[in-house]
């Protein structure tokens, strides 16, 4: 049985086994925390960074940082805002707060039809059974666009409900939108737009617990920033300077050095916040540039 988080280890929820587990674990090693990956075991202790890690279910982890279980979690905005309002409908105690918005574990909860029935608005929902994992979320949809219909709660394989004859139309996640055209389904509606983020309990935390959230913070910034940004190296005519620098997404003042040997031309070196695509590569190149080089960055620290 746990109970409160020691004072000076920050205890994290994680989804132990499935879609968010190995970008969740991911995201801890790339901020050089070393956690071995559980066999049997709930709860692994970092041996570099005070953080305990406990492996569970998605949908328990909103649960266990409201009520003050562990003091952080990773988990995905649909099963967050689902729990919030179950817990705000039944008059439950218990807040958290959201530390920082990831880069994995983006869908979006949309509804669905089947692929032959007719649609040309939301009007068209009305009177329907909609089958879902998450009514909270449809629910709250559906009253804001004012739709009356039966919402009809199944814990998973939502997408054969219409075949099965037990709803009209679906309300899940969808990420390719894949499984929708398998089961000959297409989306109509967006309900809500997901992505997994970090969360806090919104107690106070000891000084030690503070100082490593902290710290946990910063490195996944670091870790966040890095993830899109390039450090990039060309050879320019000197003359194509102004031109070249105007193409360099999100980079401010490059390093220019001379080449040995050639007065024309120079070497730039320069790091890209943004993601460099070959369509920039090739303006680069149609500008002059040659020996164009883009390499990744691991760690960033402004
Ligand atoms: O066992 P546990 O309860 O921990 O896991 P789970 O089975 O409830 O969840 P899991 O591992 O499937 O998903 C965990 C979280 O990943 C979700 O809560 C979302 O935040 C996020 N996520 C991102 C997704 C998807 N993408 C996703 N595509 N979760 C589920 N899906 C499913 C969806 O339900 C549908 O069945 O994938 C199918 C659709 O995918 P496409 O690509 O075919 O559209
Ligand atoms: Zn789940």
């Amino acid at each position: 049985m746990l109970t409160t988080p020691p004072k000076d280890r920050l205890r994290l929820a994680m989804q132990k086994s499935g879609r968010l587990s190995a970008d969740s674990l991911d995201l801890l090693t790339r901020c050089g925390i070393r956690v071995k990956m559980p066999k049997e075991r709930l709860l692994l202790h970092a041996d570099n960074f005070p953080v305990d890690v406990l492996f569970v279910r998605d949908d328990d982890i909103p649960r266990l940082v409201m009520d003050g279980v562990c003091d952080l979690g990773l988990v995905g905005t649909n099963v967050l805002e689902e729990a919030a309002l179950a817990r705000h409908t039944s008059g439950g105690a218990g807040g958290y707060l959201v530390e920082r918005s990831l880069e994995f574990g983006s869908c979006r909860l949309a509804l669905a039809l089947p692929e032959e029935r007719a649609y040309t608005g939301l009007r068209d929902l009305q009177g329907l059974r909609i089958a879902t994992s998450y009514p909270q979320l449809t629910k709250r949809f559906l009253d804001e666009q004012k739709i009356a219909a039966e919402v009809v709660c199944l814990s998973g394989s939502v997408e054969i409900a219409p075949r099965l004859g037990l709803a009209d139309a679906i309300c899940d996640l969808v990420a390719t939108g894949s499984t929708l055209e398998a089961n000959k389904l297409r989306a109509v509606e967006t309900v809500f737009k997901s992505t997994a983020v970090l969360i806090r309990n919104t107690r106070e935390f000891s000084a030690e617990k503070t100082h490593a959230l902290e710290i946990l913070l910063r490195r996944i910034d670091g870790v966040q920033r890095a993830a899109e940004a390039k450090y990039i190296m060309l050879h320019a005519p000197r003359a194509s300077l102004a031109e070249i620098k105007k193409l360099l997404p999100g980079s401010e003042n490059p390093t220019i050095l001379p080449l040995a040997g050639d007065d024309t031309r120079v070497a730039l070196h320069a790091v890209c916040q943004e993601a460099v695509f070959w369509e920039t590569m090739e303006s680069l190149k149609k500008a002059g540039a040659s020996s164009i080089l883009v390499l990744p960055i691991e760690k960033m620290m402004l």
